[in-house]
């Protein structure tokens, strides 16, 4: 990614932006200042140099490749390719359940209905006329998994508009209590033996949606919102799974009741066995906030020892370490790349000095600063569905 599209956003107008805009902007500052002392940039020696070579996963079948994009289509990425803290756009994993629709610019209307005091019909130039606001995001798929090694991920720097300062504007009336956000995306659902047309819908609590950082975006990494990722506005919700992310979006509407669509309350269910309140039951929940993992995405080679290295991801919450065991070794605490900040994916690393010929198994794990530990995959609840999979996830590879 250039300088140009890293600068600062451009100031705004009134305090109340302002104010948002530093809220947004803050923890990216600090980390800013950190990795400018910190000399060369982490991920600088990402790229793989003269010399340096990957380390074959055993537990990756030969020939194994992620899908390539084409329209319509899956797209996760190959993980031992990862070698930026921004994410390439046409590399992006992509993920959607209807049709991807190509919707002009010229014709793109917002609309903001329902328990407003001033509906909306916005667009895009209306759009891109209010504050605008920054945010480094990442986000991995509900559904990610070990089958495809974890790589339904990617990391951006968003750029929109401030998704609060919009629904102030809107004056969310009293008894509003739920914001629903609809994709121009639609297929054809089967309820209870009736066949409807549904957009793609995804809804959040007020409280949730007036959070500072939410943002509509309609650019990525500096460019305008790729079509693949909802060209030309999306909603972005920092630290949630990507379902939350509702791409293709031109309809906002509040309302004094839950939205009970298919991808809130139907699809994206994690059941699992919990602790309710010191009752074991069985628990549906939409899947929401990204729960707290770690995962390894390659190891390489070069004259003077091996590096492994894998990312993090979460809800926000900041973290007190990542550890890396090699086979049956000590946990060893991994550096963190210091371009990380709140909702950024965070990439880390370890060297690995004394390798031995033979194959090894690698493991990660996080914690976070309220002691929450990554979970092993037997001290996970019992979870008949697949989604929200933040199990450690060992790894094996062979060193020549
Ligand atoms: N309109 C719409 N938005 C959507 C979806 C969809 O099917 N339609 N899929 C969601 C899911 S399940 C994921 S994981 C993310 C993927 O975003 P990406 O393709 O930009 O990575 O988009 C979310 N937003
Ligand atoms: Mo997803």
């Amino acid at each position: 990614m250039s300088e140009a599209t890293r600068k600062p956003v451009s100031a705004t107008t009134t305090e109340k932006h302002e104010q948002s805009r530093r809220t947004v902007l803050k923890s990216g500052m600090a980390l800013g200042g950190i990795a400018a002392t910190a000399g060369m940039p982490f991920w600088s020696k990402l790229a793989l140099a003269q010399g340096e070579e990957l380390v074959p996963f055993t537990d990756v079948p030969e020939g194994f490749m992620a899908p390539p994009v084409v329209p319509g289509g899956i797209h996760f990425q190959d993980t031992r390719n990862i070698d930026s803290f921004y994410t390439p756009n046409d590399d992006f994993y992509i993920v959607q359940h209807y049709n991807q629709p190509e919707i002009a610019e010229e014709d793109y209307v917002l609309r903001v209905t329902g328990m407003v005091d001033n509906p909306m019909e916005l667009t895009l130039d209306d759009i891109r006329a209010r504050p605008r606001v920054e945010l480094d995001a990442g986000f991995e798929c509900g559904g990610n998994r070990a089958g495809i090694y974890h790589g339904l991920i990617g990391n951006a720097r968003w750029g929109g508009i401030s998704l609060s300062d919009l629904l102030s504007d809107a004056g969310m009336q009293s008894g509003g209590i739920e914001v629903v956000f609809y994709g121009a995306d639609t297929g054809m659902e089967t309820i209870r033996e009736t066949e409807v047309e549904q957009a793609f819908g995804r809804s959040l609590h007020f409280t949730d949606a007036m959070s500072s950082e939410v943002m509509l975006a309609y650019e990525m990494n500096g460019e305008p919102l790729p079509h693949f990722h909802g060209a030309p506005l999306r909603l972005i919700m920092p630290g949630w799974y990507g379902v939350s992310n509702v791409k293709w979006l031109d309809h906002i509407h509040v309302q004094d009741r839950r939205y009970m669509g298919r991808f809130m309350a139907r699809d994206y269910v994690t059941l699992s066995r919990r602790d309710i309140g010191g009752v074991e039951r069985w628990e549906e929940r939409s899947v929401t906030k990204i729960r707290l993992k770690s995962s390894i995405i390659r190891v390489t080679r070069d004259d003077g020892g091996h590096t492994i290295m894998g990312f993090v991801l979460n809800d926000g919450t900041p973290l007190r370490s990542v550890e890396v065991m090699i086979d049956d070794g000590p946990w060893q605490e991994a550096e963190i790349d210091p371009e990380s900040s709140q909702y950024s994916w965070k990439l880390f690393r370890l060297r690995w000095n004394d390798a031995t010929p033979g194959e090894h198994t690698i493991n990660s794990r996080v914690t976070d600063v309220n002691g929450q530990v990554q979970p092993t995959a037997d001290q996970m609840p019992e979870k008949p569905s697949r989604w929200e999979n933040n199990a450690q996830f060992p790894r094996t590879v062979m060193i020549g």
